[in-house]
């Protein structure tokens, strides 16, 4: 009876280990995706957006045509807000979290509207 519960704990063990290696790797792909991005020396033009006032924070962006963008929605953006769209440059994303990017390179100089799927939370994105 005794070893069996030792077993049973020691099960429990490994299943514990065995998530936090899981997640971990998960957590270090992404982490890798962002030293890539470092990597470039200013190659990828990286955008953080936050909640301000009910939309998206900073309100306008400015980036440099044929250069790839990575667009970070914070934690403090939550629901439908977290569905990114730029209609115009055919961006349409989900970010679950944080750590899934929105990356795209615009190559078409122009201004254009960024918004939530549903149109609440917008912005322009000037691309020059
Ligand atoms: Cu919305």
């Amino acid at each position: 009876m005794k070893s069996i519960a030792l077993f049973g704990v020691i099960v429990v063990l490994v299943l514990i280990v065995g998530g936090f290696v899981f997640l971990k790797s998960g957590n270090s792909a992404g982490a890798a995706g962002t030293v890539i991005g470092n990597s470039g020396a200013g190659e990828v033009q990286k955008i953080t957006l936050s909640m301000k006032n009910s939309n998206y924070y900073p309100n306008t962006i400015r980036v440099k045509a044929g250069q790839p963008v990575s667009i970070t929605l914070d934690s403090s953006i939550g629901g439908c807000f977290r569905s990114f769209n730029i209609r115009d440059l055919g961006v349409q994303a989900y970010s679950k979290n944080p750590s899934q990017t929105i990356d795209f390179t615009p190559t078409q100089k122009g201004t254009y509207r960024f918004a939530c799927s549903m149109g609440m939370g917008y912005g322009t994105i000037i691309v020059e």
